[in-house]
């Protein structure tokens, strides 16, 4: 492993007191923009261990800082960083009003900054206090996209020259302005990427037509060695996702993610009544309640919930016993909105999870690696974390201010006549 600058907590004395030594003494939330906006949650104990966590709400991302804080800091102070489990519940239950993309984002701030504080604490790297490392690397997949088939074909291409045993594949539909998954810059795509949302049209029709194409193309041109997988985005209604499951067996994918909203749970039962193509959903997911009917009924193959939407690792790794039961398998949401903070505490729940999947792999830009340092590493279509204590993640204050808040938006989707859709 490269030197990441992780040891600043080394060597600091212990006041003989360990709960004193442990009592969170400060919290502060870091807002900054290298090459996309993120939310850091640091606390630190009065020992002087400081850990991250993450709480970047796409498109959003002030409303975390508010809840953070207005409402979740001021009840840190004094509290014992090692009682993880008991923050956790106190700012769940003892909030209320529970649940929501806001709320549970700041929760997962606070858990993934306290196991990250934990694990300097006992010198061990948080896969350690898991339960250690089910497997010694964890296979990624990347963004393939193009405006056509042959460019998206060459993506494919480029990422397999790249070590990639698995890829994501999106097209560009002809006559479709904006579909979804269509990068500007190819190795970064971002869609949040205006202070107003873009407006993207959406046709079902063509993109019904076209979308197998691309899968019997990159079937014919790269074997089935490679794992395919293809995200709709929310975009179909349950039969024509059934059409397209069934359109894409052949071409035997990893899986088919969010095929139509996950609001009417019951929708999956249709979808999975015509077709075996697996599916995966769950990145919008804040918690194992809105998990729990589509795996108890075996309506889909991998759960997307990450530790940043859905509270942490505390939680997240609820959700994976539950999976486990019916043998859904995890596929953590990676995209880069999510920050090197999140891609470390996923790395170690990945690391340690027995019904691991797939984890999203979307490279930050260099603005952001200059941000955060980390201790992962690529290689050989899979990312390895280190042993340095905790997350082993790390965030460069000084470089962080020289980034300022930049307000962006995802994009929205509408028809051709103008009617809203989901994006
Ligand atoms: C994915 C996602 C993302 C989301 C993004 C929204 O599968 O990676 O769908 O690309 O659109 O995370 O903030
Ligand atoms: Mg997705």
């Amino acid at each position: 492993m490269p030197d990441s600058g992780l040891s600043k907590n080394e060597n600091r004395p212990l006041s003989d007191n360990a709960a004193d030594a442990a009592t969170i003494v400060d919290a502060k939330v870091i807002v900054a923009c290298p090459g996309r906006n993120f939310v850091t949650l640091k606390i630190t104990t009065a020992d002087g261990i400081y850990g991250l966590g993450d709480a970047t709400l796409n498109g959003r991302e002030l409303a975390p800082v508010a809840y953070l804080e207005n409402h979740v800091i001021p009840n840190l102070i004094g509290k014992d960083a090692r009682r993880i489990e008991d923050i956790w519940q106190f700012l769940y239950r003892g909030a209320y009003w529970r649940r929501g993309p806001v709320t549970m984002r700041a929760v997962a701030a606070v858990d993934m900054a306290l196991w990250d504080i934990k694990g300097k604490m006992l010198g061990a790297p948080v896969v350690d206090l898991l339960g250690g490392r089910s497997r010694d690397s964890v296979m990624v997949y990347g963004h393939a996209n193009g405006g056509d088939i042959e460019q998206t074909t060459d993506e494919v291409a480029r990422y397999i020259d790249l070590g990639y045993k698995a890829v994501r594949a999106q097209t560009g539909v002809p006559g479709v302005r904006g579909a979804y998954g269509v990068g500007r810059d190819k190795m970064y795509y971002e869609p949040a990427d205006a202070a107003l949302p873009r407006e993207t049209l959406w046709a079902t029709a063509p993109y019904l037509q076209y979308a197998p194409k691309l899968f019997e193309a990159l079937r014919a041109k790269f074997g089935f060695d490679v794992h395919l997988l293809h995200d709709v985005h929310h975009r179909l209604t349950p039969i024509e996702a059934g059409r397209l499951g069934r359109a894409l067996e052949p071409y035997s994918l990893f899986w088919m993610e969010d095929p139509t909203p996950a609001e009417n749970q019951d929708a999956f039962r249709l979808i999975r009544e015509h077709t075996t193509t697996p599916i995966a959903v769950g990145e919008i997911f804040n918690s194992i309640w809105d998990c729990k009917d589509l795996i108890q009924h075996q309506l889909i193959d991998f759960i997307r919930a990450t530790v940043l939407g859905a509270g942490g690792i505390t939680h997240l790794k609820r959700i994976a016993d539950f999976a486990s039961v019916w043998q859904v398998r995890t596929g953590c949401h990676g995209a880069t909105d999510l920050s090197p903070v999140t891609m470390s505490a996923a790395l170690h729940f990945d690391s340690w999870a027995p019904n691991f999947g797939i984890q999203e792999y979307m490279r930050h830009t260099p603005e952001t690696d200059a941000v955060f340092s980390t201790d992962y590493a690529f290689n050989d279509g899979a990312l390895v974390i280190g042993d340095t204590p905790g997350l082993g993640v790390d965030i460069d204050e000084k470089e962080a201010a020289k980034h300022p808040y930049d307000p962006k938006q995802l994009p929205i989707a509408r028809l051709e006549d103008g009617t809203m859709w989901n994006w």
